[in-house]
């Protein structure tokens, strides 16, 4: 097939999630056109069929916001006409539906030029639901030819906020469980000085609640030696790391910003701390698992559903909770190893590449008969 890929760029989720779908249809022979302002950091390079364009968008000083909704419905037809992609799929709805209706409206020619959308999460819960915006992503949804989530969660919020008429399937993120994996585990009861290592990933957003993560840590490294480390980059660094200033650990908070090989990392970790407000699924916690860290999480979203029974759920802006959760697994080293096994276990059971592609693929074909 002739698939074209639209995504965000960043080390968000989304784009994490849609460049890995690139990356795994390419390698299985499919010819993939991805679409961004920026080439995504995980595009691999050197794969046969795997091409990247980038979405130019013109500055003039009458806009104030550049339209990159314009400049990419145009991209998409271009794409379209030059290497006759047989669909779309967009990721993250806005204003990547709005696009892809645009340029189906404005395609001429043989057929219809399809899309499926894949919903994420905060194109749904936060920006979707502004009125500014929702209208024009329910229509854009409404001409989806598919619209997938990746949680029930999202499936169903997506129903309640935008009532949408059609059914929106469940295809749950994953992991490259070949990349992400155990190798060279070293936890704490490995370690000569016992020290915990525990980590947090995100993008430093207000919906991340990473100063929560720092009060967590803050009770826990006062009952036992540990460190935490904060990976990533965003609005609320700072604001976290007065707090931890406050709270009188930041001797023991390590900011490492965006780290390019965090899959060599996490081995090294032994609790993934994550305090969100929402989260329609957590990336970043379903990599931690696979290379056998166990996550404390807030009660959020889809959170449930890809932790399942390990590691555990604590109530939303509850640190204390958090923390004498965190304390369960780091004073145990036996429950610490069943709960990292465990972790390992559930990646691999469901939420593998090769389950995703082909529940992908197979939406694809379902939408081109
Ligand atoms: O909102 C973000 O933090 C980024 C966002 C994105 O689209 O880049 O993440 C969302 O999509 C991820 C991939 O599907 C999910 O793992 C995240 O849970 C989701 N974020 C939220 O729901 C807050």
């Amino acid at each position: 097939m002739r698939i074209g890929i639209v995504c965000y760029p960043t080390v968000g989720g989304s784009g994490v999630v849609a460049t890995e779908v690139a990356n795994a249809l390419a390698l299985r022979g499919h010819e993939v056109h991805l679409l961004s302002y920026d080439r995504p950091a995980r595009l691999r390079r050197g794969v046969p069929g795997l091409r990247f364009h980038e979405v130019a968008v013109t500055a003039y000083p009458l806009f104030r916001y550049p339209p990159y909704d314009l400049a990419l419905a145009t991209r998409m037809l271009e794409v379209r006409e030059e290497a006759n992609v047989d669909l779309f799929h967009v990721h993250y709805a806005i204003p990547h539906a709005v696009s892809a209706f645009l340029a189906r409206s404005m395609c001429s020619g043989d057929g219809k030029l399809e899309f499926v959308t894949t919903l994420h999460g905060t194109d749904i819960t936060v920006v979707g639901a502004d009125r500014a915006y929702l209208r024009p992503t329910r229509f854009a949804l409404e001409q989806s030819s598919a619209v997938t989530a990746v949680s029930r969660y999202l499936a169903e919020e997506t129903q309640l906020v935008f009532g949408v008429k059609q059914p929106v399937e469940v295809i749950p993120n994953f992991v490259d469980t070949d990349t992400w994996n155990t190798d060279g585990a070293e936890r704490f009861y490995d370690r000569a000085s016992e020290e915990r290592v525990l980590v947090h990933v995100s993008n430093f957003r207000p919906v991340k609640r990473v100063a929560d993560v720092v009060r967590a840590f803050a009770k826990i490294q006062a009952k036992v030696p540990s460190r935490l480390w904060l990976i990533g980059d965003g609005p609320d660094r700072e604001h976290a790391l007065a707090v931890a200033d406050d709270l009188g650990c930041s001797h023991r908070v390590d900011h490492l910003g965006v780290v390019d090989h965090l899959e060599s990392m996490l081995p090294q970790c032994d609790l993934f701390l994550s305090a969100s407000e929402t989260e329609s699924f957590g990336l970043s916690m379903l990599e931690a698992m696979s290379c056998g860290v166990p996550c404390i999480s807030t009660e959020v979203g889809g959170v449930a559903e890809v932790l399942g029974p390990t590691g555990a759920l604590t109530p939303f802006a509850n640190p204390d909770a958090m923390a004498t959760a965190a304390l369960e697994l780091l004073e145990q080293p036996e429950l610490h190893r069943q709960h990292s096994q465990a972790s390992r276990q559930r990646a691999l059971e469901l939420f593998t590449v090769e389950q995703a592609i082909e529940r992908y693929v197979e939406l694809y074909e379902r939408v081109l008969q």
